[in-house]
């Protein structure tokens, strides 16, 4: 049985990554407005890989005889500048999570919940893959600056994801 303490950071966790569901399907659409395809295409595909983070976290919760309680999600923003801002705001969010998730870790460890403590390692991981990925797209869109030939390049490299 899982701890009182843990199942309420179980609970938060899965809330957070619906919101990290909600923020990547409001930037999809974002760019599927500004006509960027590929982008709105690879927000898409990040929006699917959040919601798998969160019914992966539900599943292990209600696994370990915990109890489910979701929250309502807070409202994210419907548009942002550039392209680059949204990355931006992608990569500061996916920074937030991996520091949510290595204090989520160390917590299971004071606990000594050992079971939740090697689940939770998965998280740690892929928040490294997260965190490059989005630090990647800023990187390039910071290079391309205001070249339109450059954006429409990364958007269909972007596209194949
Ligand atoms: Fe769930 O990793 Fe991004 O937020």
């Amino acid at each position: 049985m899982i701890s009182e303490k843990l199942q309420a950071e179980f609970n938060q966790r899965i809330n957070d990554e619906f919101y990290a569901w909600y923020l990547y399907t409001a930037m999809a659409a974002y760019f599927e407005h500004d006509n960027f395809r590929g982008f709105a295409h690879w927000m898409r595909k990040q929006a699917e890989e959040e919601m798998g983070h969160a019914t992966k976290n539900l599943s292990y919760l209600l696994e370990r005889g915990g109890k489910v309680s979701l929250k309502p999600i807070a409202q994210v923003p419907d548009s942002w500048a550039t392209p680059l801002a949204a990355f931006e705001a992608a990569y500061q969010h996916e920074q937030k999570v991996t520091g949510i998730y290595g204090k989520f870790f160390e917590l299971a460890q004071a606990e000594k919940d050992h079971a939740a403590e090697i689940f939770l390692q998965w998280y740690v991981n892929e928040q490294v893959e997260e965190e490059a990925q989005t630090a990647q797209a800023v990187d390039i869109l910071k290079k391309i600056k205001d070249s339109v030939g450059g954006l429409y390049q990364l958007d269909h490299q972007l596209g194949k994801r």
